[in-house]
């Protein structure tokens, strides 16, 4: 089988998700980052657009997707249909508050309620979805694609100074931040604005 590979821009943006769960799984994968968008790569993707995942003559688009089909071959998209939608629902909410960041944030107003009000919402509704700060979808059981899901966003909105009010999030957070393939990962990966 040819080494799958991911495509994407250098920063984290919607690829980093793909990439943390492609790592986590021990996947020996292609990361191919471009400064800017490769024009002859974008005919390749089905929407015209990044990040897509290749393996072999099987492409794939839109980075949840990607993310749960590596997730499901490795046992970590959750053990039984509640549990896998459980953890959908809680990779799905990261992409709300991601968005919400970035629709909110060149305007005073806007960024006013995203930190008052969504940031809140979103974090107390996974504090009190926490069991124990460990696992969502497996309550408490085994971690899953959701719970670096939402390491990742913590990580790219740069909504660690929330914690401290959240400590089932913070256990989360900080597992994934001191476990032995994402901690040194992290550490290993470029400084870039998103
Ligand atoms: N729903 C898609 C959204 C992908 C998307 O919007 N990608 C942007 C970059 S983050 C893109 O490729 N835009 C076209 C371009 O930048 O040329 C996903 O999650 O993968």
């Amino acid at each position: 089988m040819s080494q799958p590979e991911l495509i994407y821009f250098a920063g984290k943006g919607k690829g980093q998700f793909v990439r943390n769960v492609l790592t986590y799984c021990k996947v020996d994968f292609k990361d191919t980052r471009m400064e800017k968008a490769d024009e002859a790569l974008r005919l390749l993707s089905p929407y015209k657009q990044f990040p897509f995942y290749r393996e072999g003559d099987f492409i794939l688009a839109q980075s949840m997707v990607i993310a749960r089909y590596i997730a499901e071959q490795h046992n970590f998209a959750g053990k039984t249909p509640k549990e896998r939608a459980l953890a959908g629902e809680v990779v799905e909410s990261t992409q709300d508050i991601l968005l919400n960041f970035f629709l909110s944030k060149d305007n005073e107003e806007k960024l006013k309620k995203y930190n008052e009000e969504t940031v809140p919402t979103f974090f107390s509704s996974w504090e009190t979805k926490l069991v124990n700060g460990k696992g969502f979808a497996a309550q408490g059981d085994s971690y899953t694609y959701a719970d670096l899901s939402i390491f990742t966003v913590i990580d790219q909105l740069k909504l660690q100074d929330k914690l401290k009010s959240y400590p089932n999030v913070e256990k989360l957070f900080n597992h994934f931040l001191n476990h032995e393939i994402i901690g040194p990962y992290y550490k290993s990966l470029p400084i870039t604005p998103f």
